[in-house]
């Protein structure tokens, strides 16, 4: 007999929603409508949609920032319109409210790092709220009280959020069920497996002196796979070697 508890992961036939909170929500125009993302929206896998966080402001000039207490250069986005942004869009006012199948993510050079395994955990959710920050940083009541994730994809200083939210998005859309061919669980499992992925090569066979390696081309299908798991290693310990530890 089925219970009636709700897991906290989508059901299978319902898209996933991607809202992205940001002061440019242009930027995005474009940015899905290529590739294996634009095949993933038109079959209603996934619903993205960018949202103008200053349409959450309640003053005539739509502010959005304000100085930062104790001085220094630059602003900060101010609280109010963030958490009104996610009350309409998850109901939830607090971190602790927000439903278990959604996620409220803050890109910021402070999170935690997103990886493949907190891609595939992502992709389980039935919606993702994705806030970019801009100016000097947002204000901290944000990352303490409202966010669910506070993500960082790699150690450098962008001008904003917007670039990083959009690979999270990326990475994480590919990854739903029908996003992908058959090609999908190979090419999760080769970051999967710990080694980077192994070289590609493609016709011709010879091009201005550079030969393919003649185990590449002679059709043997255990030799082959056994080359490109030795390449595979090559290449991960020459530049990530840091995976191999
Ligand atoms: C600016 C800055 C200047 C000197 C020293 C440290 C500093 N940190 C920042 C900063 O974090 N600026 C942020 C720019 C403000 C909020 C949005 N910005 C942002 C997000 N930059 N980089 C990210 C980001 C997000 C996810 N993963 C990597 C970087």
């Amino acid at each position: 007999m089925a219970t009636k508890i709700q897991s906290a992961v989508r059901n299978p036939k319902a898209a996933m929603r991607i809202d992205i909170v940001t002061i440019f929500p242009d930027y995005f125009r474009e940015a899905f409508d290529y590739g294996i993302i634009r095949r993933a929206c038109a079959a209603a896998l996934v619903k993205i949609q960018a949202h103008d966080l200053r349409s959450w402001t309640s003053d005539k000039h739509h502010i959005v920032d304000d100085r930062p207490f104790g001085g220094g250069d630059g602003m900060v986005l101010k609280p109010e319109p963030l958490f009104a942004a996610v009350e309409s869009l998850t109901g939830a006012r607090r971190r602790e409210d927000v439903a278990a199948g959604k996620r409220v993510v803050l890109l910021s050079p402070q999170g935690k790092s997103f990886t493949q395994s907190l891609a595939s955990e992502l992709a389980q959710a039935e919606q993702l709220v994705l806030i970019c920050g801009r100016y000097e940083g947002v204000d901290e009541r944000v990352a303490e009280a409202l966010v669910t994730d506070e993500i960082s994809i790699g150690d450098y200083v962008l001008s904003g959020g917007e670039p990083a939210a959009l690979v999270v998005a990326d990475a994480i859309v590919r990854l739903l069920p029908g996003a992908l061919g058959n090609e999908t669980s190979a090419s999760t499992e080769s970051f999967s497996d710990g080694l980077l992925d192994y070289p590609h090569y493609t016709r011709p066979s010879e091009f201005a002196d550079m030969r393919v390696p003649n185990v590449w081309l002679n059709g043997d299908h255990a030799e082959i796979a056994h080359w490109r798991h030795e390449a595979a290693v090559k290449k991960t310990k020459r530049n990530r070697p840091d995976l191999l530890k």
